[in-house]
Order: C-alpha cells, then structure tokens, then sequence
C-alpha cells in the first residue's frame, strides 16, 4: 500500500494514514487502501484498532479538495458514497477503534475521527468542517455524527461557521475525551486501548453493538438490544473465567475471545 500503514503491537493495532505531500488528505486512493487495511485486519489477535496520521502537524487535513474540484454532481454523491461506506465500516467495526488526532482533523478528517468510538488528541489538535466555505456540504457523516457527538447547537455552529475548534475547546464539548502533550499522544493511545485490550473481547464487541444499535432506536429496543447483546456473553469460556475467578477470589486467567 502507498498511503496506509499497519503495524501490529500485541493486541493493539495500529493503523496509519500516511501522505505527508497533502497533510494526509484522502484522495480516492487513500480510501480505497484505508477499505483494504480494515479488511485485513488480524480480527483474531486484535482487540483495539487506534487510528492516526503520519507526522506532527495533521491527522487528516479532509478529503482531497484538488480531486474533488472538477467533480460533476454524480461524481461528487459516488465520491461521497465511497468515503461514507468506510466510514461506516470503521463505525460498525466489531472492535472498538481509538482515534489519535494528532494535529489537522479537518473535513473528512474531523469526520473519520468521528467514525471511531473514542477520540483522544495531541495540544496541537485543530477540528473544523472547513465545507460549507468551498461551497459544499460534508460528505462524510459530518452533518450526522457531529451532531450525536457534541449536540445540534454546537455542531450547526461548526457547519455554518466553518469555525476552527481548538483541543482545549475539543474537549470542553466531549468532542474528545483527552488531550495530551504531542509526543505522549501515541504512549497514551496505546495505554488506552491496552485497557480495552485486557477485558473479555467478547463482552467489549457487545457493550459497542448495543451502544451503537440502541442509539439508533427507541428505549424499549434499544434495551432489548442490550438483553439480547447481554445474554449472547454467557457461556462463552471467557464468562465462565472470569465469575468463577470472582467467586473463588483470585484473578480470572487472560481472557481468549471464546
Ligand atoms: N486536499 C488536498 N491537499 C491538501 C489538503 C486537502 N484537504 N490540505 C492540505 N493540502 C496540501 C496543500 O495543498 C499543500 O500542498 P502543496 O502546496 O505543498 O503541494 C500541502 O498539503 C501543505 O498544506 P499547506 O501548505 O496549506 O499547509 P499550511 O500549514 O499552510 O496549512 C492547513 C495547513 C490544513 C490549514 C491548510 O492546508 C488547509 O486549510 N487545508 C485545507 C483544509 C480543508 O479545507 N479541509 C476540508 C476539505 S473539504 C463529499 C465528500 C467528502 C467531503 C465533502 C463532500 N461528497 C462528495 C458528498 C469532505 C470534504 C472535505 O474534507
């Protein structure tokens, strides 16, 4: 692959988006190869999937305006329909994914980050929706997760001003849940996704379906939802370790995805 990176760190994977020249902007390209890397993601050994960009300055800097510049109306909703098909992929993925926002998350950057279920970002993080100033809407979910993100005043005023959010104010709206010096960002990343790592992968995948699914829908199904994701944990090895652990009063043995 040219513009993605994966590197597998135990049960952590790392996947980075990586073309410094536009400040790993996504061009048709990088979509595509950001679709393959999750496909071939170790889903077995892997437990968290973090998310970044290459260098100091940009986690994504939105999708690449020189493509999308000459687009026709039916290019632009294909363009669209791509990008938001990965998206909903990362969104959907079976296990969580962090996103490290390691600088620029702008457009479509500010909106892969808000595909992922958690964000964390770097002192220098700068979030905006930049579009509707190049005479466009965001095509990415931007008018969607945001909203559910941060609420509708907040992130209407995003969308019309097109105003740039600074970390502190990032996390001062939930838009992140922490901010750190720069060069600790990835350290921490890490560190939060060894925590998700070390529960039973089973029962992690489920509290992310029934989060995401009961949202969609009103309390009686979502929490129905809930019994159904709930009672899917029991009997699996990883259960049955862990409340005999607690029972017996000693540590359960690590967890196998069973
Ligand atoms: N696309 C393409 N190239 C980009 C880019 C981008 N989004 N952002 C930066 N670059 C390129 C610059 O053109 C420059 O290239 P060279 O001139 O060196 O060849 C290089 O990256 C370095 O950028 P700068 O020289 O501008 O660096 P600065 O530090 O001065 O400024 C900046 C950094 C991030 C503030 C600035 O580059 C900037 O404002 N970039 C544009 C940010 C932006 O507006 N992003 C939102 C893009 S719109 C849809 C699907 C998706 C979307 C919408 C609709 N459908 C089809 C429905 C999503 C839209 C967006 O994401």
């Amino acid at each position: 692959m040219n513009y993605i990176q994966y590197e597998q760190k135990d049960l952590i994977g790392v996947l980075t988006i990586d073309r410094p020249k536009a400040l790993n902007a996504l061009n048709s390209e990088v979509l595509a190869e950001l679709d393959q890397a999750l496909n071939e993601i170790p889903m077995d050994e892997t437990r968290c999937l973090i998310i970044t960009g290459a260098g100091e300055k940009a986690f994504v800097a939105g999708a690449d305006i020189g493509e999308m510049s000459g687009l026709t109306k039916a290019e632009g909703r294909a363009f669209g329909e791509k990008g938001n098909a990965v998206f909903r992929k990362i969104e959907t993925f079976p296990i969580p994914v962090v996103a490290a926002v390691n600088g620029f998350a702008l457009g479509g950057g500010c909106e892969l980050s808000l595909s992922c279920d958690i964000r964390i970002a770097s002192e220098n993080a700068v979030f905006a929706q930049p579009e509707a100033g190049l005479g466009i809407t965001p095509g990415f979910g931007g008018t969607q997760r945001l909203a559910r993100t941060i609420g509708v005043g907040k992130a209407k005023e995003m969308l019309y001003t097109c105003g740039k959010v600074k970390a502190a104010e990032a996390l001062a709206l939930g838009l992140v849940n922490a901010v750190y010096p720069a060069d600790q960002l990835m350290e921490e990343a890490l560190k939060l996704a060894g925590k998700i790592a070390r529960n039973a992968p089973i029962a992690v995948r489920a509290c992310k379906k029934a989060v995401n699914e009961g949202l969609q829908v009103d309390i009686d199904s979502a929490v129905a939802i809930e019994s159904e994701q709930f009672g899917g944990c029991f009997e699996t090895e990883d259960q049955k370790n862990a409340m005999t652990a607690f029972c017996e009063k000693r540590k359960p043995d690590p967890f196998v995805n069973k």
